[in-house]
């Protein structure tokens, strides 16, 4: 009987418009015509009610067949706008279109009301979500487990040219249509208190207790992840932390009411904000309980599950679970699963550490010394007194074995511990020593972990080590936000590519065909005029369409060097000055991104391209020649219409720091030509499309490391006249006539011979390599040609492809196809 009510609710345009109404006027009390903001509620909800009885299925399919399971810790998931994606995915978008239709409303209006889930500062928080959409299109079943924000990444105003942080407040008055609040599985996480060994009278054994302690209770929230019309709904669960009880009703009983209310607030703090950082945020004590927070929620709720389905039998738990560390940041996950079975389940120390040792594998995402998290013994003792007991002993059995394998040197003794000389942990070794898999995010990534990072690591287990290329989900990043695209594709290669990105390879063949060449530049040139439309009503600044459209949107770091972008911008703008404009190509430069609120450098940054591009947008003498924009506010959904629209690619960090990128996949599946460094997996997409299609440019990371022992930003300077001049610009206060010397910092960095991201060492082939931009550009048909060729080729850089091979080398699990 359920599965018949669940069978008739239907995929049709009337089912839906049947649905939408439902809600809009029983549930919220509203007319057709209500504000897009309930619209989008009633339409949210009627789909959510399609995704409902699959999502059942495959949760019931994966727990009847006690398959082997893979869990996705992250503490992000930038999830962005859902029911576009929910449609596609569903195989419903024309339904929804006309049924939205037939009632007069506007599904895409629709759509641009909802809010974005900004659970995630940026590659890595979204990496996250596009694994989830590639494992449930593959019928993995894998598991997400995160934290669920009250406020996710901080909104970006720019005000006088400097960046603004406004809360994000995305749940709005707590509402997200997309989750399911699962109380009956919440689970106790323990913070403080301490140890104490106990003896069991009975039968003598000694253990440990933990008391003492002020709990915090974890609340799942669960959000569906549909496959591609596959029946498929995988779960990401996300956790919010909740009081005890909704008081400490003794104290507030005894009259301490504000100490009560104090203490809810403070356990409920600790999922109350994403921290904005994409690089560090060591020391902080609400980050590391965060941290455990997830860690310990998610392990429990395997663990008990687990148990339940067993009879506690642990015989073949590593066999049947995998969990996946996205970065450091969960990888107290070794530590706690250890607590786990020790302490819940009396297991001796051996037969825990296999299992623990089995089944956790570990993903680095980044290159960059200080991103690695070290916590402080001292905050730990306080926190997580258990954990730091069984991380001593972990290092204690550790040390040992590389006493024995490297006798006497006590310098790599030192350097490998995992309690560090200033007495910190070292999450990334806690990470390595408790993982059977250490994985990098690009070959050049993988490589550079295994030469320096993490190279004691490499030598005591080589076989641990592997490289896996990150991608992203052509589903969105092409399907969803290039329908332009889409159809073209649909028109000559059918749609196989939505599951099949190397499809796209077939687009080769029509490289030649004039129809099909020119509907490839006509997409191109609508997406450039949404894009335009975009950067004129966030920044008032006009750009015109036949101009070459060159883009940088990214986090704000020095080593992302969108200061490097921005010489070049004054090299130009310089150049029009003198009036060297034979042969000149238009050119609309975007740059966006937000910088870490507490990370002067990078909103100093966001200033100097805010003032550069008022004084060139405003001089006439420029006019169209040159025109710049800063987007505010860079995140998930201005990237779906950032993409499709951009000619060029900046992915210009100094070689050897970006651990991959992801931007320059969704750039280059879309159609983008790419001026970057050999790195990250920019080295892959050279080799994909070949020198001919590229814009290489720069030092190598082995050049870098070598140039930098005698780096001498002031010899470049005085060789090359175009970097004069553009400095002399800088240092003149030509960009700062009304706040003398602000950017004394920037040029002081550029000019400093230890610079790290030694930006001016790569500036003459920069703009070498941009002015063959230029003239190539010049040729629209040569262009295009480039264009088509990078977008055939981008087939490998599918999440679909990462997820088989972190399937097919790591977790090793069965599709389950449901009927
Ligand atoms: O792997 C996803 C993404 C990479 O594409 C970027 O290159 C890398 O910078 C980013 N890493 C982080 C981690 N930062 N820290 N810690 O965001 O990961």
């Amino acid at each position: 009987k359920v599965a018949k009510v669940q069978q008739d609710l239907g995929m049709s345009t009337k089912d839906i418009e049947n649905g939408f109404v439902h809600y809009l006027y029983n549930t919220l009390g509203r007319n057709v015509d209500a504000d897009l903001e309930y619209q989008f509620r009633a339409l949210s909800y009627a789909v959510r009610d399609r995704l409902i009885g699959y999502w059942k299925k495959t949760w019931n399919e994966y727990n009847e067949t006690d398959c082997k399971k893979a869990y996705y810790l992250s503490m992000e998931f930038l999830i962005g706008r859902s029911l576009c994606n929910n449609l596609l995915n569903l195989g419903i978008e024309d339904e929804a279109h006309q049924a939205m239709y037939e009632l007069g409303v506007s599904l895409e209006e629709i759509e641009s009301a909802e809010k974005d889930a900004g659970l995630g500062n940026g590659g890595l928080g979204r990496l996250a979500a596009c694994f989830m959409d590639s494992c449930a299109t593959l019928q993995l079943p894998v598991m997400g487990y995160g934290l669920r924000y009250e406020y996710g990444m901080f909104k970006q105003r720019i005000q006088n040219g400097y960046q603004v942080e406004d809360p994000d407040h995305w749940l709005g008055f707590g509402f997200y249509p997309w989750e399911l609040q699962r109380t009956e599985y919440a689970r106790k996480v323990k913070f403080g208190g301490s140890t104490h060994l106990f003896k069991d009278p009975h039968t003598g054994k000694l253990s440990t207790l933990w008391e003492g302690t002020d709990d915090v209770v974890a609340v799942p929230f669960d959000v569906p992840i549909p496959g591609f019309k596959n029946k498929t709904v995988n779960t990401l669960r996300l956790w919010s932390a909740c009081a005890e009880e909704a008081f400490n009703l003794t104290e507030f009983n005894a009259g301490s009411y504000f100490e009560a209310v104090a203490q809810k607030s403070e356990a409920e703090n600790i999922t109350m904000v994403l921290y904005p950082n994409d690089v560090s945020e060591n020391g902080k004590e609400l980050r590391l309980k965060q941290q455990y927070f997830l860690v310990s929620a998610s392990l429990q709720d395997v663990v008990c599950q687990w148990d339940k389905n067993h009879d506690g039998d642990f015989t073949n738990f590593a066999e049947c679970n995998v969990f996946q560390l996205n970065d450091t940041h969960p990888s107290l996950a070794v530590a706690e699963l250890m607590r786990i079975l020790l302490d819940d389940y009396a297991m001796e120390w051996d037969e825990a550490w296999n299992i623990v040792s089995s089944c956790m594998a570990y993903t680095n995402h980044t290159l960059l010394p200080e991103a690695l998290e070290r916590w402080p013994v001292p905050l730990f003792q306080k926190l997580l007194p258990r954990p730091l007991d069984i991380i001593y002993e972990i290092n204690r059995r550790f040390l040992k074995q590389v006493a024995m394998k490297w006798p006497g040197d006590s310098a790599r003794f030192r350097r490998m511990s995992l309690i560090d000389e200033g007495n910190n942990v070292c999450m990334a070794y806690l990470a390595i020593v408790g993982s059977f898999s250490i994985n990098g995010v690009a070959a050049l990534h993988s490589q550079l972990l295994k030469e320096g990072l993490f190279h004691d690591f490499y030598e005591l287990w080589p076989e641990r080590f592997n490289n896996k290329t990150n991608g992203v989900t052509q589903r969105r990043w092409m399907a969803g936000c290039n329908p332009g695209l889409r159809a073209l594709l649909k028109d000559k290669i059918g749609e196989g590519w939505i599951t099949d990105l190397t499809q796209l390879s077939q687009i080769e063949e029509f490289v030649h065909d004039k129809s099909f060449r020119r509907a490839w530049m006509t997409v191109k040139r609508e997406n450039k005029a949404r894009l335009a439309e975009l950067v004129k009503e966030t920044t008032g600044v006009e750009f015109n369409v036949e101009s070459l459209f060159d883009v940088q949107v990214k986090r704000i770091h020095e080593y992302k060097r969108q200061l490097l972008n921005i010489l070049h911008v004054i090299h130009l703008y310089a150049k029009i000055k003198r009036g060297e404009t034979d042969k000149w190509t238009n050119r609309c430069v975007i740059i966006g991104g937000k910088a870490a609120p507490g990370y002067a450098m990078a909103k100093n940054i966001i200033k100097l391209v805010n003032n550069v591009a008022e004084i060139i947008n405003d001089d006439p003498e420029v006019g169209d020649m040159l025109k710049v924009a800063f987007i505010p506010n860079y995140r998930v959904s201005a990237m779906e219409v950032i993409c499709p629209g951009a000619d060029v690619s900046e992915q210009i960090s100094t070689a050897g720091k970006e651990a991959s990128g992801t931007g320059n996949m969704k750039f280059m599946m879309n159609g983008a030509v790419t001026i970057g460094t050999l790195d990250g997996a920019n080295v892959e997409i050279l080799e994909a499309v070949g020198e001919d299609n590229f814009f290489l440019f720069g030092l190598k990371a082995a050049e870098v490391e070598e140039i930098r022992k005698h780096y001498n930003p002031q010899h470049h300077i005085d060789n090359d006249e175009d970097l004069r001049a553009v400095m002399t610009l800088l240092e003149s206060g030509h960009f700062s006539q009304f706040e003398p010397n602000i950017f004394n910092d920037i040029i002081n960095s550029l000019k400093s011979p230890h610079d790290p991201w030694m930006t001016l060492a790569d500036f003459r082939s920069y703009i070498d390599a941009q002015h063959k931009i230029g003239l190539a550009y010049q040729d629209h048909e040569h262009w295009n040609t480039m264009s088509i060729i990078n977008s055939a080729r981008s087939g490998i850089f599918s999440t679909d492809r990462t997820m088989k091979e972190y399937n097919d080398g790591i977790w090793k699990l069965d599709p389950i196809h449901l009927g």
